[in-house]
């Protein structure tokens, strides 16, 4: 906690809200389309949406069992969720006296603008200019030294989850704009964690964007697998405390329009991390087939078999899947309100 303890104190809205979508015109508009979409069908964000949603928000179709015309997806320089999926950062690495490896990062707190859903931007704050920031991905052991550098309108800090000093902690040391902290640690303990932004009003300093998936592998790594990063988000748009839009990776239904590639037969690990703040719980669920959980990734041996799995605010888990047969095969959150505003998404598996 800072100074400042009280996380639920009102915090005065700091940017005006960037359009008139609400949470309640969107599911009322999209329903018919969301569960539509549940059923296996492709859907978009509904021109049958309300009149409400039409004069700001540009409304993609998709091409599928029940979409037609044209596609509009997101800017094609903004930020790539099939890209962030598979994207790790290792840092800069060099080698200690006593031969551990020295990552290192520079991560920059930005203000920027993001695109959520298409045609819906949202004033986001970022590590590095996108949501979420870099997956830090490390061996247990690893020295760490992540440089930040807050060229942000708010004071921000970069809290990890995992072992390291109090004065590390991301909590006390808040960094003013215009400053620079330097956080340095040994990772530990193996296991999928995250970071974020641990400032007041806590939940809307996450909620902005300043979070990301923080990998430390065992030593020896891993099995071979094909592997994802997904980070589980949603965004409060009006910014009225509830989320209006929900993704796998920030944009909302992105993995229905660019599924992720499998193979039958071949191990495939997902990184899930939940960053979702104002709804205490989120989930997952894989469509016909059943996956190990290693809770936490602290493990090597799975705790559960299982094809839905439940995530509390910053929980996160490793899950291990193969694929039985080729198609498309469907993932979202087991809250069908969530799935209906974006957190829904498909893997396209081929056979092996
Ligand atoms: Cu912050």
């Amino acid at each position: 906690m800072n100074a400042s303890p009280d996380l639920h104190a009102v915090e005065p809205t700091p940017d005006p809200p960037p359009s008139g979508i609400s949470r309640r015109t969107i599911l009322r508009g999209g329903a018919a389309l969301g569960a539509a979409a549940l059923g296996g069908a492709a859907l978009g964000l509904g021109t049958q949406g309300s009149e409400a949603l039409k004069p700001r928000v540009e409304v993609p179709h998709l091409h599928g069992a029940g979409g037609s015309g044209p596609v509009r997806d997101i800017q094609p320089d903004g930020f790539d969720p099939t890209a962030f999926a598979t994207r790790f950062d290792g840092g800069l690495v060099s080698r200690l006296p006593d031969g551990r490896a020295l990552r290192e990062y520079h991560f920059v707190a930005v203000d920027r603008e993001i695109e959520v859903a298409p045609g819906v931007w949202f004033p986001a704050w970022t590590y590095n200019g996108g949501v979420p920031g870099p997956t830090i991905r490390c061996t247990e052991g690893d020295r760490l030294r992540i440089r930040f550098q807050n060229a942000g309108s708010h004071a921000h800090t970069i809290h990890f989850h995992g072992f390291h000093p109090a004065n590390m902690d991301g909590v006390f040391e808040v960094v003013d704009p215009g400053r620079t902290f330097v956080y340095e640690f040994d990772a530990e303990p193996f296991g999928l964690h995250l970071y974020h932004c641990h400032t007041t009003p806590l939940r809307r300093h996450i909620h902005k964007g300043l979070y990301g998936a923080f990998i430390v592998d065992p030593p020896g790594g891993r099995s071979p697998a094909r592997e994802y990063v997904m980070v589980i988000n949603g965004f409060d748009t009006d910014f009225d405390g509830e989320n209006e839009f929900y993704a796998v990776n920030t944009v909302a239904f992105h993995y229905m329009r660019h599924p992720l590639r499998a193979r039958v037969g071949e191990k495939v690990r997902l990184y899930v991390v939940n960053a979702l703040e104002f709804d205490l719980i989120n989930s997952l669920h894989v469509h016909a087939n059943f996956f190990d959980v290693y809770r936490t990734g602290t493990r090597l041996q799975p705790d559960e078999f299982t094809d839905t799995i439940m995530f509390c605010q910053g929980e996160r888990h490793i899950l291990e899947l193969e694929f039985h047969h080729p198609g498309r095969i469907m993932f979202h959150a087991h809250q069908s309100e969530f799935a209906e505003l974006g957190w829904m998404g498909f893997f396209d598996v081929s056979e092996g």
